[in-house]
């Protein structure tokens, strides 16, 4: 791959978009190699956490291309449109948790990408914006929509509408990013979290992840019967055995992920 490195590290998985030259700006070849990297993530049952961050000292991704998206026809335009969706939407999907590690700007499908992630972590040089408006398009990698769910109607359109970035310490007040920590500093807090997540049960974390994502969008009854499901099953598992038998005999659990 080019633009997208995939490591993993025992339980821990990193992709960093890595085309800094163009701020790591999203073009067709490096959404292909984002989904390539995701599906490798996906297929490898060892892994608790995924991070994604961008390469080099300016950006998280500066949006999608502008210099690819500046004459596409519709039909090309609706074809990038369903990529970005698909990528995306196969990003949220994983099973195990996944943070944004949000180092520089974040910006239209670079925003959209930190969005996907299941939350955000921010270095206080982070830039957030859906500039979309500027260049007479909208946010076309789902923005309308996963901003409104997560900061509000209110703040999605003024971000949206007015096409402003915000600062790390405003995308924090506002719920967008969860943390913000000095540069140097992004990683580590990103990696001490992933360890304390690898050692829960994993399959009680991606259920929780399951069920938490389901129930988002539905009235709360209905939502309660996901998340009863979901605990029900976790009962049929060598791993709740072994998490609560490990509690009753005072000594560590030792998860199978089974
Ligand atoms: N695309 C392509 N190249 C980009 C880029 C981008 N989004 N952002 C930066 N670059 C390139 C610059 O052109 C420059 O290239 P060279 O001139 O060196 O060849 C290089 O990265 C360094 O950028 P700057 O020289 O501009 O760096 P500065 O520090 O001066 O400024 C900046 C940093 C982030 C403020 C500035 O680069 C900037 O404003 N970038 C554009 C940010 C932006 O507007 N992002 C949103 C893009 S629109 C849709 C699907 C998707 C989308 C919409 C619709 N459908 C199909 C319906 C999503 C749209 C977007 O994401």
């Amino acid at each position: 791959m080019d633009f997208v490195k995939l490591e993993m590290d025992g339980a821990l998985a990193t992709i960093t978009i890595d085309r800094p030259k163009a701020l790591n700006a999203l073009n067709r070849q490096v959404l292909s190699e984002l989904s390539d990297a995701i599906g490798q993530v996906a297929a490898n049952r060892s892994l608790r956490t995924l991070i994604v961050t961008g390469g080099g000292e300016k950006a998280f991704v500066a949006g999608a291309d502008i210099a690819e998206m500046a004459n596409f026809s519709n039909a090309e335009a609706l074809a990038f449109c369903e990529q970005g969706h698909r990528v995306l939407d196969s990003l949220e999907a994983l099973p195990i948790p996944v943070i944004a590690a949000v180092n520089g700007f974040a910006l239209g499908g670079g925003c959209e990408l930190a969005l996907a992630c299941d939350f955000i972590y921010a270095s206080e040089k982070a830039k957030f914006g859906l500039p979309e408006v500027t260049l007479a398009v909208i946010p076309g990698f789902g923005g309308t929509q996963r901003l409104t769910r997560i900061v509000g109607r209110a703040r999605a359109k003024e971000m949206i509408f007015s096409g402003d970035m915000i600062d790390a310490a405003k995308a924090r007040e506002i719920g967008l990013a969860l943390e913000v920590v000095p540069p140097a500093e992004l990683i580590e807090k990103c990696k001490k979290l992933a360890a304390n997540i690898a050692k829960r049960g994993p399959l009680a974390v991606a259920q929780a992840k399951r069920v938490i994502d389901a129930g988002a969008d539905l009235k709360l009854g209905d939502a309660n019967a996901i998340e009863r499901d979901g605990f029900m099953k976790l009962f049929a598992t060598a791993d709740q055995k072994e998490g609560m038998a490990a509690f009753l005999a005072k000594r560590p659990a030792e998860f199978k992920n089974a």
